[in-house]
């Protein structure tokens, strides 16, 4: 039979505790066919939540406890990853929160969405059929969306749509293969890392609806300020879609500045130098989105088939220009020549065709998926 572990970290959730271990060991009939483990991994709880699953590990020999230091959510699960790696050699692990906020009678939704075919479930507060409590304050709804905002719009992945919860089931090959990367990730930005290393490591990304329950008992152990840094900062240095708008406003001050030198200094043409500085940009963007913005989809292969793909993107490069063209000319008939209007036209033309327009050949034709 195949073993799943439900993770459960703890810290001070003594009031939660043994209602979560019966609610989780209550689904094993549910899923006959898996073999059902519950590890606690606990910082240092002074509550006395450690002393409590104690007296459960009497009642229930699935029961597993792993007590570690206070370095963090992520660093807990990381260390109840090891654990389950050398204690129990799990197929699946399902991270739930301990304060009750997560329903442990959803556990076999997520199992069955696993045996469908996902390798990481995500239990969404923000699909159809799923909430977040009604009665939260303006504060923690505006933190809790915008984030989820962020990191949706940030990575362009819209629809995923959920990042941040972290009541998930995941396929144990994907933690293995996760634990070094999510090794820098000790916060409550894990999750969204973990998530992220998944998308970009292929694994068939699943969602159940849950409503996430409001917490009755102890304090939340989340830090505001620290959770959005650290969540924005993440977002920033990991978003091929943020590396590829900064790659493209890069592109567009390297063909400027080539330009002024070929015209200003070397005397060469107006047409021509145009025509040289705006090969040389796209010789850069090329190569920056290659070796940065996409770096984890690098082209394969030799001199060839960066030829080819070079070539590719002197195509879509190409279409953008004459994209740019008509919209103009179109933009000037239909809303007018004012002054400088053709500035506005210009940035929306951009933002909202071009940018989509490269962005999503870029990931089809060039940059493909592994
Ligand atoms: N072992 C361990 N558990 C932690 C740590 N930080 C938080 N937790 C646990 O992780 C779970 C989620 O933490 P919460 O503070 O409830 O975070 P949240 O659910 O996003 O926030 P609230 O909605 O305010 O409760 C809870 O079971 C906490 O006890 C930690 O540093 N170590
Ligand atoms: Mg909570």
């Amino acid at each position: 039979m195949k073993r799943v572990v439900v993770i459960a970290p703890t810290f001070n959730e003594k009031g939660e505790i043994e209602n979560l271990v019966n609610k989780v060991f209550d689904q094993s009939k549910k899923i006959p066919n898996w073999e059902l483990y519950l590890l606690i991994v606990d910082s240092r709880s002074k509550d006395g939540t450690i002393e409590m699953v104690k007296k459960l590990q009497k009642k229930f020999s699935n029961l597993h406890l792993l007590e570690t230091e206070k370095e963090g959510l992520g660093k807990a699960y990381l260390n109840g990853f090891k654990y389950c790696e050398e204690k129990i050699n799990p197929y699946l692990v399902i991270q739930i929160d301990a304060d009750g906020q997560h329903d442990p009678n959803k556990i076999p939704e997520f199992v069955k969405k696993i045996e469908q075919g996902s390798d990481f479930v995500v239990g969404t507060r923000y699909s159809q059929g799923g909430s977040i409590p009604k009665n939260w304050g303006v504060h923690r709804k505006i933190l809790s969306i915008g984030a989820n905002s962020v990191i949706k719009f940030g990575f362009m992945k819209l629809k995923v749509t959920e990042w941040t919860n972290g009541y998930r089931a995941i396929k144990f090959w994907l933690v293995r293969n996760a634990y070094n990367y999510l090794k820098n990730y000790s916060g409550y930005v894990f999750q969204v890392a973990f998530l992220d290393f998944a998308i970009k490591n292929n694994a068939v990304i699943g969602e159940i609806p849950i409503h996430f329950k409001e917490r009755t008992t102890g304090i939340s152990k989340i830090n505001a300020f620290q959770y959005s840094s650290q969540t924005f900062l993440y977002v920033f240095k990991n978003s091929s879609f943020i590396k590829f708008v900064i790659v493209g406003l890069i592109g567009f001050a390297v063909d400027f500045s080539f330009a002024y030198l070929f015209i200003n200094k070397l005397h060469v043409a107006k047409t021509p130098a145009n025509m040289y500085s705006a090969e040389i940009a796209i010789f850069f963007n090329f190569m920056l989105n290659n070796f940065w913005s996409f770096k984890h989809k690098k082209i394969d292969g030799g001199f060839l088939a960066y030829l080819w793909k070079f070539i590719t993107f002197n195509f879509v490069s190409s279409g953008s220009i004459i994209i740019q063209g008509v919209g103009l000319s179109l933009a000037l008939k239909f809303f007018g020549d004012a002054p400088n209007s053709w500035i506005i036209y210009k940035i929306l033309i951009i933002a909202f065709v071009i940018i989509p327009y490269s962005y999503i050949l870029y990931n089809k034709f060039i940059w493909k998926k592994r």
